[in-house]
């Protein structure tokens, strides 16, 4: 049997198979006839094709999937619709994309050309679309496939889940605009790839991202977290234990990741292939090869086991600490040991140039430390769901690990803020098993495991502790509560619907 990650994004007549359950599928109907309305209001015609592809949760494996090393995040129910269709051959050759919440997003125009650079100095919703746009027409070139001309689009998009929360409202966003735009042109790809092709074009925005997101929104199975290995990209199906609930809830900061990458993301990006660099060169290579070959931690990873004999320690942790210094270092001290200047080693990445411009020094050892240890509790989560443990014991054990993947965030990495410590506190207080940030952090959402039984009252704690004082300075509404904090069960994957 062909594995999923081979077939292509299914596509349904009906909501049934995604929107399943009795509740949601009401809801679903209600949306998506909403969205056709509003499709022909806004461009006088029906669409031809809708696309869907859902948000995530990281449970586990943050800040690691740039670094080649395996993540476990699961699909969450909140989604992104596109519906789409292509221009007529006598139309003018233009992008328009509109949004049912036209309030908040109005309509984008771009032209028609795949080739047009995205103005990231001037950010608009519309560029993440823009970003699938040009994901598709790259990789059908480089396939050999040939979609003609291009003809302009009509696109209408509908998006429900929280943006800037850490649940990859982005990914759901250049997921769904990119099936969409390949449905419409009637192509069809293997899951693994679409996964690896939009991973590569939400790039496209400017933020050095993995590829978590993507392959979780693409790759998803209903009732199943996922292992997500890369380099190539591989899913490997994790069943949660039925005790547990995982409960996400908003701190309230909202993180914009494409506005701070040269502060936050990219700089940490950074910094990683700095310390992996530094840490080759430290473990015996030489530095002119360093620079060429080393793109990322994982690199390092078996040069450490091949020094072992001879320098020490096949275990990267303890290579980071025999290696690299605490204190942070400064551009001069790097360059001392790499022998060549930082821009020229990024010279061919004007986001790392930015970085470079902003960053005051590079805290080498805390972010490989937490590279490193972060990529074994992984594996240690994905053994103990595996395990024979009692789920008493199971459920302790993986709420021990979130425990310290939120410290490593917090300390080593530094992508935590003040609301999200205060949110995770507040959670182990009522009860979490163990609670982090997840997603790139500096805001958006926690993630806590909680039994089951006990898992309305934690919501009901959580509003009472966290979200109250918040209702009455009239930072968010009451009504507006379900949004901000839920409790989420494995959701499915991205689909098309033709009706
Ligand atoms: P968010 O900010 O939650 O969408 C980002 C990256 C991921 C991963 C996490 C941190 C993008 C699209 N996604 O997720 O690849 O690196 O941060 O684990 O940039
Ligand atoms: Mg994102």
């Amino acid at each position: 049997m062909a594995k999923h990650e081979d077939l292509p994004v299914p596509t349904y007549s009906t909501l049934e198979p995604v929107y399943g359950e009795s509740s949601q599928l009401e809801e679903a109907r209600l949306r998506f006839d909403k969205i056709k309305s509003k499709f022909q209001e806004v461009f006088s015609n029906s669409p031809e094709v809708f696309a869907r592809s859902p948000g995530r949760v990281n449970l586990i494996g943050e800040h690691i999937d740039y670094e080649g090393y395996s993540v476990l995040p699961m699909a969450i129910r909140q989604d992104t619709v596109v519906a789409i269709r292509k221009r007529g051959p006598n139309d003018e050759k233009v992008l328009r994309i509109a949004n049912l919440n036209d309030a908040k997003y109005s309509m984008c125009t771009y032209p028609a050309d795949p080739n047009q650079e995205l103005d990231l100095k001037n950010l608009k919703w519309g560029h993440y679309f823009i970003c699938g746009y040009k994901g598709f027409y790259e990789y059908t070139k480089a396939k050999g496939v040939d979609v003609g001309e291009p003809v302009g689009l009509d696109v209408l998009v509908d998006g429900t889940v929280p943006t800037g929360s850490g649940l990859s409202s982005s990914a759901a966003f250049v997921c769904s605009s990119t099936i969409a735009i390949m449905a419409a042109f009637g192509a069809s790809f293997p899951k693994k790839e679409l996964a690896q092709l939009t991973c590569e074009c939400e790039r496209h925005i400017g933020t050095q991202s993995g590829g978590m997101d993507q392959a979780i929104s693409i790759m998803a199975k209903t009732g199943f977290a996922c292992k997500i290995d890369f380099n190539p990209i591989r899913a490997t199906d994790v069943k949660l234990p039925d005790g547990g609930s995982f409960v996400i809830a908003h701190s309230l900061a909202e993180s914009q990741k494409a506005v701070t990458a040269a502060t936050n993301y990219n700089n940490r990006v950074v910094e990683c292939r700095l310390a992996a660099i530094v840490l080759a060169i430290k473990l015996g290579m030489d530095a002119k090869e360093a620079i060429t070959k080393v793109k990322t931690l994982s690199d390092v990873e078996g040069l450490c086991v091949s020094f072992a004999g001879t320098r020490g320690s096949d275990d990267p942790v303890v290579a980071v600490k025999e290696h690299l210094k605490q204190e942070p270092y400064t551009a001069e001290e790097i360059e001392k040991i790499t022998n060549e200047s930082l821009q020229s080693i990024f010279s061919n990445s004007s986001s790392s140039l930015d970085v470079l411009k902003a960053a005051k020094h590079y805290k080498l050892h805390q972010r490989a430390a937490h590279v490193y240890s972060e990529a074994k509790r992984v594996h240690a989560f994905k053994d103990t769901v595996s395990s024979n443990l009692s789920e008493e014991d199971m459920l302790k054990k993986l709420g021990n690990l979130m425990n310290e993947s939120h410290y490593s965030c917090s300390v080593l990495y530094e992508c935590s803020c003040q609301e999200l410590e205060e949110l995770v506190k507040v959670c182990r207080e009522k009860g979490a098993l163990g609670s982090r940030l997840t997603g790139a952090g500096w805001g958006g959402c926690t993630v806590s495991l909680v039994k089951e039984s006990i898992a309305q009252q934690f919501i009901n704690d959580l509003m009472e502790n966290f979200y109250k004082s918040r209702i009455d300075k009239g930072i968010i509404s009451k009504d507006d509560l379900g949004l901000y904090v839920f409790a989420s069960k494995p959701s499915s994957g991205a689909a098309v619907f033709k009706f």
